[in-house]
C-alpha cells in the first residue's frame, strides 16, 4: 500500500466530493473531473494500492467485477458505441494518481480520441 494519502482516497472517504456512480465493500467508481468524454469514469478500490501488480488476487478481482458490470452500463448511460477500458499503471504510462485506477471511457464512430 501506498504511504501519503491520495486525492482519490479522500474521496472513498468523503472528505472531498465526486460524483459516485457505484459502490460496494471494497470498489468505488466515479466521474472523472477531467473527462476525456462525458460519462468518463474511474474505478477504483477502497483499499490504497499504487500499482495494478501490488493489488491482492481478492481485491483485484473486485475491481475487475465491477469494470465487467460497469462498462456496458456506462457505454448505455452515454449513448456510446464502445467504451475504452485503460490503466496507467506506472508513472511512465501516464499515472498521475498513484492509487490503482481503470478508466472507462465512452467512445463515439469516428471520436479519434482515447486515453
Ligand atoms: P491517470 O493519469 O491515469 O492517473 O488519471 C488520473 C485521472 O484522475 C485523470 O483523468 C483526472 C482524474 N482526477 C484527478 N483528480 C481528481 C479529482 O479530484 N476528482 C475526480 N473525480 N477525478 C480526478
Amino acid at each position: 500500500m501506498s504511504d501519503d494519502e491520495t486525492i482519490f482516497e479522500k474521496i472513498i472517504a468523503r472528505e472531498i466530493p465526486a460524483r459516485i456512480v457505484y459502490e460496494t465493500d471494497a470498489v468505488l467508481a466515479f466521474l472523472d473531473a477531467n473527462p476525456l468524454a462525458p460519462g468518463h469514469t474511474l474505478v477504483v478500490p477502497k483499499e490504497a494500492y499504487e500499482r495494478v501488480g501490488e493489488m491482492p488476487d481478492d481485491v483485484a478481482s473486485e475491481v475487475f467485477a465491477a469494470v465487467h458490470e460497469l462498462t456496458p452500463k456506462v457505454e448505455d448511460a452515454a449513448n456510446a458505441d464502445a467504451v475504452t477500458v485503460g490503466i496507467n499503471d506506472g508513472e511512465a504510462a501516464g499515472q498521475e494518481v498513484p492509487h490503482v485506477h481503470v478508466h472507462l471511457v465512452p467512445r463515439f464512430e469516428g471520436d479519434g480520441g482515447g486515453p
